[in-house]
Parts: structure tokens; sequence; C-alpha cells
């Protein structure tokens, strides 16, 4: 069974969180962080680099010694070392650091004095008031992880849309490898590029469906097949994704495309449209009475109704069927039209490439610059660079941009936003660079009020170009810090500032509704990646993504345009 890069990311953190909780040296916890962290990014599927004999250690934050447990993994599907510290300490207790409030330290004291192995093991402990008692905890502490602990069980499960393409490309490669089969595209909120999916659609055209369908239940990742029929079948992989399969005739995959990829309310939208022009629309096609009108491609059911074709992204009926009637559908950018990267971190930091590494990287990529946004000195668990180490910096990008051709080395600094507004640098540093990055990064509790005018008192510096993952939040995980996001967009048009819509799959911060309003009141933003690796360079295609979701097009983005014309753009 092939083992996905996301599996192997995940059996890395569970060692690094097992190991947390164990005391282990800090050090090997993090080799482990960042190694998944590295693996989550990487583009290209491990199991194919071992089959092809890579060196996997040239990989960035992989040594030998994971490189060699890489292999072990995509050979044996057994990584024995976390077996091993399985033994030790239960797998479950990682699950109590999911719980705000319970970091390593707390599960490990939970586990030693009450034998609390699993959430499960918390909850009843918390139910039985046996937490309150413990030194430290309290029953307030008791009655928040209770709270905690239903809301993460009642989360239904999504996935995010990095992973979800995971699964989704070996699936897809296994399917048209079906007898038969013509076609297969994963539709749904997959084709939308929502930030999660619920669930893969997806859809093939066949003149022999239940082949397909056969084919499609033998999938070795299958944990076990819901439904199956001639047509269609729905069945829940191993990793707990659910996956439907339509399969039709070639004469109505217009049809069916645009009908499985939605979103319901904009098909919903359509079909009313159909109904006043005296039409009908389904799977199968376009209707009058009983004349099939066609159906072979989406832009026949579209044309019908006098739309334009509109692209997935905007399927979500915000207005985008106004757009299309009325000939005025945004361009939306596209991957190609990125010329550069604006925020990037290396191993003066808490990166795991050097700046050389980057630049060479940000090159073969065919970018035209790239800023180095390590992070400042508040930020001491990511090694922050202070006044000094960030001028020795500037230096060195100055000798690498001197020795290299065809990149620009753009010098720039992810600045923390203090409690007070102020920037964690001073101004004469600050001046040398050529653009900032502006992040909050710490007391995410603040109120509204105060978490906004403290960012707006940071926009007051004219050094402050761009914010960075304007609101915080993480996909799944933790939501946006509560913020006058309004107030902010509006507060930047005034000051000439910028917004990140910061492309690493966790973050899409900005999401698709503030790209939108940032366009609406003329607020370029920067597609950044983040990148914390040379591999982490490739998540541009999600910003993307997010950002087309939000309606915007290659004028609207910062890094569209050429590094004379963004100069003049970043000074304020
Ligand atoms: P998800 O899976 O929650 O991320 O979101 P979707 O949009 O992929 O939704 P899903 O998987 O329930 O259904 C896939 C597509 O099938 C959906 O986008 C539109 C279509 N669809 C499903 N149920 C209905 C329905 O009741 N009416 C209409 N018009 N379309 C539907
Ligand atoms: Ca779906
Ligand atoms: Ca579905
Ligand atoms: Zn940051």
């Amino acid at each position: 069974m092939a083992v996905h890069n996301v599996d192997i990311a995940d059996m890395f953190d569970r060692m690094a969180g097992l190991l947390d909780i164990e005391g282990a040296n800090p050090f090997r916890v993090r080799a482990y962080r960042q190694a998944a962290g590295t693996i989550r990014d990487l583009p290209e599927s491990l199991a194919a680099m071992v089959a092809d004999g890579d060196d996997l250690s040239e990989l960035p934050a992989i040594g030998d010694d994971l490189a060699e447990k890489i292999c072990e993994i995509v050979e044996t599907g057994r990584f024995r070392e976390l077996e091993a510290t399985e033994k030790r300490i239960p797998a479950t207790l990682a699950d109590l650091t999911r719980i705000p409030g319970i970091g390593p330290k707390r599960a490990r004291k939970l586990h030693d004095a009450l034998g609390i192995a699993s959430l499960d093991d918390l909850a009843s402990a918390a139910k039985a008031g046996k937490v309150r008692e413990l030194e430290g905890f309290g029953e307030a502490v008791e009655a928040q992880f209770l709270e905690a602990i239903e809301a993460h069980r009642s989360k239904k499960q999504r996935f995010r849309i990095s992973i979800a393409e995971d699964y989704a490309k070996g699936l897809e490669a296994y399917l048209k490898t079906a007898r038969g089969v013509a076609r297969v595209i994963v539709a749904g909120s997959y084709r939308r590029r929502r930030e999660t999916v619920g669930d893969l659609d997806i859809l093939a055209t066949a003149a022999d469906g239940a082949a397909v369908i056969d084919h499609f239940t033998r999938y070795d990742e299958i944990e076990d097949v819901v439904s199956k029929g001639s047509t269609r079948s729905t069945v829940r992989l191993k990793s707990g994704l659910q996956v439907d399969l339509r399969v039709v005739a070639e004469e109505s995959y217009g049809a069916a495309l645009q009908y499985f990829t939605g979103s319901k309310a904009h098909t919903v939208a359509l079909r009313k449209i159909a109904r006043a022009k005296g039409l009908k629309i389904n799977e199968y096609g376009i209707y009058r009475g009983r004349k099939h009108l066609g159906g072979r491609k989406e832009e026949d059911l579209y044309g019908a109704l006098g739309l334009a074709p509109v692209p997935p992204e905007l399927r979500e009926n915000r207005g985008e069927i106004e757009a299309a009637r009325g000939g005025h559908l945004p361009e939306l950018v596209t991957l190609d039209d990125i010329r550069g990267d604006l925020h990037a971190h290396t191993t003066a930091s808490d990166g795991t490439s050097s700046l050389k590494e980057m630049a060479e990287a940000a090159k073969a990529m065919g970018y035209d610059y790239l800023a180095i946004t390590d992070h400042s000195q508040h930020a001491t668990v990511a090694n922050g660079l202070d006044e000094k180490r960030l001028a020795a910096q500037l230096d060195e990008i100055d000798r690498l941009n001197d020795g290299m051709e065809g990149i620009r080395i753009l010098k720039s600094c992810e600045v923390d936003i203090l409690t007070d507004g102020t920037l964690d640098l001073p101004d004469s540093i600050l001046k040398r660079l050529d653009l900032t990055v502006c992040s909050v990064h710490y007391h995410f509790d603040l109120a509204s009020k105060a978490q906004t005018e403290r960012i707006l008192r940071a926009m007051d510096n004219r050094h402050f170009n761009i914010l960075g993952h304007p609101t915080g939040r993480l996909v799944g995980e933790r939501e946006p810090y509560p913020l006058d996001l309004d107030r902010i967009i509006e507060a930047a048009k005034e000051r000439g500032c910028f917004l990140e819509v910061n492309a690493h799959p966790i973050r899409l911060d900005l999401d698709d509704v503030h790209c939108r309003a940032a366009k609406e009141l003329g607020v370029k933003v920067s597609i950044a990646t983040d990148a914390h690796s040379t591999t982490g360079l490739s998540v541009m295609r999600f910003g993307v993504d997010q950002a087309r979701r939000g309606w915007l097009e290659k004028a609207d983005v910062l890094n569209t345009h050429p590094w004379t014309k963004l100069e003049k753009m970043l000074a304020r």
C-alpha cells in the first residue's frame, strides 16, 4: 500500500509529540517537527523518490538518520522507533496536547498523577472532579478542559486542501488505469479550491460504468465500501476521507461536472435561470421539454443560459452569475503571473535552508525576486534577529546579490508587532530594508478593539509595508483572533500598506472573503509562502487558489509586478 507524505509527516509529528511529553532532548523533538514540516510542503511523493533512489538527505531538515527512517516507513509501512516509544508511553497521550492549555508538561503530569492516557480518560477524570485537585489546575481549568473536549468531539472532520490533494492525486492516477475509462476529474469543493474539503467527489466517463466501479472498490487504501452500484459508489479511506465516485457517459460529462462541482447554491441559482427560460438542467444535460440540447461540455450549459463560463473557484453564488451574465467576470490571477515571493525564512531564524539555498531555489522557480524575512528579536523561540544580526544578514545579501545573476534577493524582515503597537526593531535598521512584513505572534487574546488598535498603531510607522498572516487563524486548529479587519483594510488603504495572503495551506490568511474586501477598497495583497525551507516555496499555488476565490486579478496582487514597479508601490 502506498505511503503518503502526510502519513510520514504525521508519524514524525507523533514522534515529536511523544518525545516532548517524555522530556526528551528538545533538539531531537525539533528535528522531527521540522522534518514533518518539510515533508508536508514537499511537492513530490517521498515514496516515488525512494523508488527512484533519490538521496533524501539532500532535502531541507532531513539528515542521514531521518532519511533512513523515511526509507524504512516507505518500504515496510512501519516506523519501529515510534512503535518502541509507544510502548513506553501511550500514543493517545499526545492527543491531550490538542486541548488549549495542555502542553507536554501538563500532559505528563495528568498521566503520572491520575493515569490519564487519552482524551476519554481526561473527560472522565474532569467529570469526576479529579483534575481540579491537582496542583496548578483548579476548578476553572477543569471546566475549560471539558468544554474544549466537547468542542473537539463535535467538530466534523474536514481535510485541509493540501492533504486532500495528496489523496486525490493517488486516486486519480489509480482510476485512470481502469479498463475503458476515458476521463477522471475530482469535482466538488476540491475543484472549487476551498481551503478544506468534507469529501472528494470524483467524476469519470466510461461506456461501462460497472467495470470502473469494480476497479475503484479494489483500491488498496479503502477502509470500507459504503455503497456500490453500477454507476456510483461511496467508500471511506483508511485516512477517514470519504470518496464519492460517479461514472457517466461522455455526452453527459459537462453537465455532470457542473453538477458535482457545485456549489449547491450556485447550481440552484443556475436552475432557476433555466426554468425562467423554459429550459431544464440536470446531471445529464440541458433540455427543452424532452429535447436534449447539450451537456458534453460545461460551456454548453452556461452558454444556453446566456452566461460566460464561470471559473470553479467563483461558484459560490456570491455575485458570479450576475457578472457572467454582464460579461464582467474577473480575469483571475494565475500561478504563472507570480514574479516572486515576499515572505521566506532561512537558518538565520527558524528556517532549515540557508540564504543561498533559498535564493537558488527561488531562481530555479523562475522568480525575479525573493524577500528574506527572518524573524525579529522578540520571537526568541524562533531565534529572531536583533539589529546587529540583521545588519550582518543585510551585508550577506549584498554579497549574494553581487555574485548571483537572474534573481534579486530583497532585504526584509518579519517584524513582530509588540503589544503596544511598536515594531520590534528600531527605525535605524528598518530603513535599510527593501520592505517589511509585520506580524502579530503573541497576545492573541486581546479584545478586538485593543488588537485592532495595536495593528493600526504599528501601521503608523512608515516602515510598515505588509501585514503578515493578518488574522492568525490556523485552518481547522485556531480561530482568527478578534479583530476589526474592515477597519484595518481601510487603514491600509489610507497609509499605503498591504495585506498578506499567507499561502501556507494551514494558514490561507487572508481568507477569500477578505481578499475580496481588500480588492473592493483597492488594497493590494502579497501572496507569499512563509517558506521555512526550499520546499516551502512550492505552496504558492494554494495562496493563488485562495486569491482566485477572492476574485483577485493579476493587478490586485503585489508580487505579480516587476521589482522596479513594486519598489515604487512600497514607498510610503
Ligand atoms: P464538501 O464536500 O462539504 O467540502 O462540499 P461539496 O461542495 O464538495 O459538497 P458535496 O460533496 O456534498 O457535494 C458535491 C457536489 O454535488 C456539490 O458541490 C453540489 C452537488 N450536490 C450535492 N447535493 C446536492 C443537492 O442536494 N442539490 C444540488 N443542486 N446539488 C447537490
Ligand atoms: Ca465534496
Ligand atoms: Ca460528496
Ligand atoms: Zn509569522
